[in-house]
């Protein structure tokens, strides 16, 4: 924030509300009222729920908390508190309607637009207050990846375009690159807009390894399903096959057989599954049973942010795989511009210094690593964003997806979801230890 001036930092955030609230109205103003209200799997809300809740936030952080006026709404707290009612009921809850609920959210914008000129941005209230902002955008940005995974589980005619993922340039690839052991800096105390369990930056020492050079892809996925990977146990952990059993699973979600082929719906198309895209939907379970089949291991999620972080030249960590600037749409496919992953080889101006690819953007990367604080951390703003689901039950993903935006993305970044869970846009890649002969 230190760089820009205040009018500067108060334009640019203006700017990233604007932005990221146009794609939160394409993704709600899509669909017709019924399909708006109506839920479209237990595992989502209705898209007029996360529509309020995203303007309920909005309200309490940056008009109430930092702008100190009065509540538009306090009634309607409880309804969109996360912790308070799971997805599954909230349809049975007196939501407002899509009319009332578009009217709140702009009614809650333009107060925010109005602290925002004339909050104070200087001194000691600048990280703070500036923060709180740059939050505010995250969450709407985290939402609206939450919508377009609603959308992809929805029912009925496509309704959202885009133009295809660039085609693969990066020439031949070798399958894996070696990532040296050793210590390096995981973590950020300086990103600005660097949520609580991004912090603080620390060492951490890895064993040498090798990681695959790109996400696996739906032709390596096939080659599993077509040995029988879901037929034997063997490749399962416990937990992975009592899952497997239980909901009966036999490829990705969303796909099906038409006699040797597979094909997958797509935001409401149906099509042949491209051989070279990563590999989506799948949970950390199918994850781990393929890597277990490939002879390999999921990557821990240090060794993932070594991956994309370390620079062996200066031994620094940087802020994405390609160096320190903000990411473009060379570097990786984020921001729903695309709404598919890329085919692997797409992205060779995003690859880090060691040379895996595409680390950032196409799918969210399952990692074997539970969700925990680092040492020293701090919970910030409160200890709802990610304290309470710190423990063994959740898994960290990392690296964004092509529904993530630039804004929530950066080689620091931590997500987290149950290992069950399918529906996110999430695929993997693989890793195995280095053997002391191959340290050349
Ligand atoms: C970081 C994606 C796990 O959706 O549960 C949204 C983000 N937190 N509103 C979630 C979030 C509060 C969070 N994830
Ligand atoms: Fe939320």
């Amino acid at each position: 924030f230190e760089q820009l001036g205040t009018e500067q930092l108060r334009e640019h955030v203006a700017q990233q509300l604007r932005r990221t609230r146009q794609r939160s109205a394409l993704l709600t103003d899509s669909v017709d009222d019924d399909d708006l209200v109506r839920q479209h799997s237990r595992l989502m809300s209705p898209l007029v729920w996360d529509l309020a809740h995203i303007g309920n936030q909005e309200e309490i952080w940056l008009v109430r908390d930092v702008g100190g006026r009065e509540p538009l709404r306090t009634d309607i707290d409880e309804l969109y508190d996360a912790f308070q009612h799971p997805r599954a009921q909230r349809p049975q809850l007196p939501l407002l309607g899509p009319t009332e609920a578009r009217g709140y959210v702009g009614q809650v914008r333009d107060k925010v637009l109005d602290v925002l000129e004339r909050v104070p941005l200087e001194g000691r209230r600048l990280t703070e207050h500036a923060f709180a902002f740059g939050m505010i955008v995250q969450h709407e940005q985290q939402h609206d990846e939450t919508m377009l995974a609603t959308h992809q589980l929805r029912a009925g005619a496509p309704v959202l375009e885009a133009p295809p993922p660039p085609a693969a340039s990066a020439g031949p690839l070798p399958a894996e690159v070696l990532v040296p052991g050793g210590a390096f800096t995981m973590g950020t105390s300086t990103e600005p807009w660097a949520l609580d369990n991004e912090r603080p930056a620390h060492t951490v020492h890895v064993d040498p390894f090798f990681i695959d050079t790109v996400p696996v892809t739906n032709r390596q996925y096939q080659r599993f399903i077509a040995d029988g990977g879901y037929d034997h146990p063997r490749w399962w952990s416990e937990a992975g096959w009592a899952y497997r059993q239980r909901a009966d699973l036999t490829a990705p979600r969303f796909w099906t057989r038409e006699g040797e082929r597979w094909l997958r719906r797509r935001f409401g198309m149906t099509e042949p599954v491209p051989p070279d895209e990563p590999v989506v939907h799948v949970c950390c379970y199918e994850a781990e049973a393929y890597a277990a089949w490939a002879g390999r291991r999921l990557p821990t999620e240090a060794e993932w942010e070594k991956a994309a972080r370390f620079d062996p030249a200066t031994g620094r960590s940087r802020r994405y795989p390609w160096g320190d600037a903000d990411p473009t749409p060379e570097h990786a496919n984020l921001g729903q511009r695309h709404l598919q992953p890329a085919p692997v080889g797409a992205y060779p101006s995003g690859a880090s210094p060691l040379g895996v690819h595409q680390l950032i953007g196409d799918v969210w990367e399952w990692t074997s690593s539970e969700f925990h604080g680092y040492p020293g951390f701090v919970a910030f703003p409160y200890r709802e964003y990610s304290e309470v689901f710190f423990g063994d039950e959740y898994r960290v993903l990392r690296g964004g997806s092509f529904g993530t935006d630039a804004a929530a993305c950066r080689g620091t970044f931590r997500n987290w979801d149950y290992p069950i869970r399918r529906q996110i846009f999430a695929g993997f890649r693989t890793a195995r230890d280095a053997r002391p002969d191959e340290l050349g």
